[in-house]
C-alpha cells in the first residue's frame, strides 16, 4: 500500500524509537517531566513566544486557545474551510460555548477587509468578536501558504479592535520550509499558535500551543479540564524533539514529491488540477468522470490510499514514509484507474 491519505500516517523510525526509549521522564501533572519542559521551551523559542504547552492533539491546541481567550457567548471569526470550522467535532460551541463566524475567504484566504467586515461593532445586543483564527498552511485549500503581508494587515485590523489572533499552525513547519522564512517570523503576529508534531514531522502524537506566559497559564488549567493532563509523557515529548531536530528541514523532500505527483496528475485527462496551488505537501485535485468516492475505492483496491475531500475532490499528501519511487508507482496506478 502507498498511503497518501495524510501526513499523520507516518511511523516512528529507529532513531525516534531510541529517543523514546532513552527519555528522562517524571509526572508532568506535577510539572516534573524534564523532557516535556525541554520540548515546551524549545518550541516556545522557535515560535518566538514566552511559553508553550505540550498537548496530545492539534484539536486540543486549537480548542485551548479558543477556551483561554474567550468566554461563553463570544464569537470567533474563522475561514469557512478551516479545520476549526469543519473538523473539530463542534468543540468550540460544545466546550467553550462560543459561536464561530465563518468568512468565505477566496480559495480559503481571508482578507483583512473581509475580517474587518465580520468584526461586530460592540453593541451590547451583538455577539462580541473576541478571537480571530487563521490556518497556515491551509489544509482544505491544498496546503497553500498564507500571504504574510495579508496576515500583517489582518493583525492591524485585529489590533485596532483589541482582538487577539490565533494561528492553527498544524503545518506551519511546511510553510517555513517552503518560504525560507523563520517559523518565529510567521508566528509573530499571533497571540497564540498551535503546531503539530504528528503531521509532516513524523512524531506518533503531540502538538504544542504557545503564547504569552499568562495565556499558557490559562491553557494549562483548561488542558487539565479537557482531560489532557498527562503523566510520564516525556516519552512522547522525546519523539517530538527528535522530530523537530531530524525531520523539519527534510519537509522540502515532501514538497518536491508533491510537485512531482501533481505534475503527473495534471497530465491525466480525467483530472482537473491547478499546479500553481501546489505549494507544500498536499495535492488537492478534482476527478471529472466518476465521483471522488468511486475513485478512492478503485485506487484502494489497486494499492493506493487517498482521501475524498468533496464530491469530486481528492486529497493526496506526501510525507516522510513516501519516497519518490512510491510517487512514481502511485502515479502509474492512478493513470490506470483514472484513464
Ligand atoms: N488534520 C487531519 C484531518 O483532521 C483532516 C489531516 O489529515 O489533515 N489543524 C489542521 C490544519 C489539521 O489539518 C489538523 C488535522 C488539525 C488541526 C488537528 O490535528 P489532530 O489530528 O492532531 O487533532
Amino acid at each position: 500500500m502507498i498511503d497518501l491519505r495524510s501526513d499523520t500516517v507516518t511511523r516512528p523510525d529507529r532513531g525516534m524509537r531510541s529517543a523514546i526509549a532513552d527519555a528522562d521522564v517524571g509526572d508532568d501533572v506535577f510539572g516534573e517531566d524534564p523532557t516535556v519542559r525541554r520540548l515546551e521551551q524549545h518550541v516556545a523559542r522557535l515560535l518566538g513566544k514566552e511559553a508553550a504547552l505540550f498537548v496530545p492533539t492539534g484539536v486540543m491546541g486549537n480548542q485551548l486557545a479558543i477556551r483561554a481567550q474567550t468566554s461563553p457567548g463570544d464569537e470567533v471569526v474563522v475561514e469557512r474551510t478551516s479545520h476549526i470550522f469543519n473538523y473539530e467535532s463542534g468543540a468550540g460551541s460544545a466546550l467553550a460555548g462560543i459561536q464561530l463566524n465563518p468568512v468565505d475567504g477566496p480559495a480559503g484566504f481571508m482578507t483583512a477587509a473581509q475580517i474587518r467586515a465580520h468584526i461586530r461593532h460592540g453593541y451590547y445586543w451583538e455577539t462580541p468578536t473576541r478571537l480571530i483564527c487563521l490556518e497556515n498552511t491551509l489544509n482544505k485549500a491544498g496546503g497553500r501558504i498564507l500571504d504574510q503581508d495579508e496576515v500583517l494587515s489582518i493583525a492591524d485590523v485585529a489590533a485596532e479592535r483589541n482582538i487577539p489572533l490565533h494561528l492553527d499552525g498544524a503545518r506551519l513547519w511546511n510553510a517555513s520550509v517552503a518560504t525560507g522564512r523563520a517559523i518565529s517570523d510567521l508566528a509573530r503576529p499571533f497571540a497564540s499558535v498551535s503546531v503539530c508534531l504528528s503531521k509532516g514531522l513524523g512524531a506518533p502524537v503531540g502538538s504544542v500551543v504557545a503564547g504569552s506566559t499568562d495565556f499558557v497559564r490559562k491553557a494549562h488549567r483548561f488542558r487539565k479540564m479537557y482531560g489532557g493532563g498527562m503523566r510520564q509523557v516525556g516519552v512522547l515529548a522525546a519523539a517530538g524533539l527528535y522530530a523537530i531536530e531530524n525531520n523539519f528541514e527534510r519537509l522540502a523532500e515532501d514538497h518536491a514529491n508533491a510537485r512531482a505527483l501533481a505534475e503527473g496528475l495534471s497530465g491525466f485527462s480525467r483530472v482537473s488540477l491547478n499546479l500553481e496551488t501546489v505549494e507544500t505537501n498536499i495535492v488537492m485535485f478534482d476527478v471529472t468522470r466518476d465521483t471522488a468516492l468511486q475513485v478512492v475505492e478503485a485506487l484502494r483496491s489497486s494499492g493506493v490510499l487517498v482521501q475524498p475531500f468533496g464530491p469530486s475532490t481528492i486529497r493526496a499528501t506526501t510525507h516522510k514514509d513516501v519516497t519518490r519511487h512510491d510517487v512514481a508507482s502511485a502515479l502509474g496506478t492512478m493513470e490506470n484507474v483514472l484513464n
